[in-house]
C-alpha cells in the first residue's frame, strides 16, 4: 500500500498476492467511485497513489493515457475508466448487487444524464469554459429534476432500492465535493434545496453508510488540490 503519490523515478510497488490493485489519486472523484464500490462489496484491495503532475514512467505502461483510476484484477488484467471498472466489479463479484433488475434500464439512462452533470462540474472547477457560475448551477439543477422525480417514484432511500447501488455510488463523489464549487469559483452558491427534498434525504442516507464514511474526503482539501493543480504547483502529499 502506497500512501504517498508516486512520481517520475519511483519504483513500481510489487503487487500483493490475492489483492486487487487500484491505481488512484487521493482526491480524484473517479477513483473515489471505485474505492466506494470495492468497499461496498468488501473486496480486498491495495491502493497505489499516482502523482498525476509527474507520472511514473512505469505507470504509462499500465495505463498509456496516464489517468486514474486503473484497476489490476487478480489475474493481472488492467481495467480503466471508473464506470467500466465498477461494472466489471459487478460482473465479477455480483454480491451485494449494484443493480436492481426492475430499474436497471432507467438507471443506465440516468447515468448518461449524470455524465452531463459531471462535465459541467469539471468544466466549472477547471475553468474550461467561461460559463457564469450561477448558470452552471442552474444547468445542474435542471438535470437533477429527473433524479428527484425518480427517487419520488421509487419510494426507496437509494436509487437502487433499500441498499445503495451503481447509480448511488457513481453519483456520490461529486455530491460529496459539491461544496468545493463555491470555493473554487469564488462565488456564493444559490441552489434551491427545497425543490429537491428526496435528493436531500438521499444525501443524509448516503452519509450514514459505513462504506461512504470509510472513503469520505474533505471538500476543502479537494478545493485546495484543484486550485493548486490549476496553478500547476500541486504537492498531493502536503495539501
Ligand atoms: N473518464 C475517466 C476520467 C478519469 C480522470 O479524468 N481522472 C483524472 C484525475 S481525477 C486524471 O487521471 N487526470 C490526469 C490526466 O488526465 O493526465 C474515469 O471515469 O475514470
Amino acid at each position: 500500500m502506497s500512501i504517498l503519490h508516486l512520481g517520475h523515478g519511483s519504483e513500481q510497488p510489487p503487487k500483493a498476492e490475492g489483492k486487487i490493485r487500484l491505481y488512484s489519486m487521493k482526491y480524484c472523484p473517479f477513483a473515489h467511485r471505485v474505492r466506494l464500490a470495492l468497499s461496498f462489496k468488501k473486496l480486498s484491495f491495495d491502493i497505489v497513489n499516482i502523482n498525476l503532475k509527474n507520472k511514473p514512467e512505469w505507470y504509462l505502461q499500465i495505463h498509456p493515457e496516464g489517468k486514474v483510476p486503473a484497476l489490476v484484477n487478480l489475474d493481472g488484467k488492467v481495467l480503466v475508466d471508473s464506470t467500466a471498472i465498477v461494472n466489471y466489479l459487478e460482473e465479477e463479484y455480483p454480491e451485494p448487487p449494484l443493480y436492481n433488475k426492475e430499474t436497471i434500464t432507467k438507471d443506465l439512462e440516468l447515468l448518461d444524464q449524470y455524465d452531463k452533470i459531471v462535465r459541467i462540474f469539471s468544466n466549472c472547477i477547471h475553468k474550461k469554459d467561461n460559463k457564469p457560475f450561477q448558470e452552471a448551477i442552474n444547468e445542474i439543477s435542471n438535470y437533477l429534476v429527473e433524479f428527484e422525480e425518480e427517487l419520488k417514484i421509487r419510494k426507496t432511500p437509494f436509487f437502487t432500492g433499500k441498499q445503495p447501488g451503481m447509480l448511488d455510488i457513481l453519483m456520490w463523489p461529486f455530491v460529496e465535493r459539491s461544496k468545493a464549487l463555491p470555493i473554487l469559483c469564488k462565488e456564493s452558491l444559490h441552489f434551491e434545496k427545497e425543490k429537491f427534498p428526496f435528493i436531500m434525504k438521499w444525501i443524509l442516507e448516503m452519509k450514514n453508510q459505513d462504506f461512504v464514511k470509510e472513503n469520505a474526503e474533505s471538500y476543502e482539501l479537494f478545493a485546495k488540490v484543484v486550485e493548486a493543480s490549476n496553478a500547476g504547483v500541486i504537492d498531493y502529499d502536503n495539501v
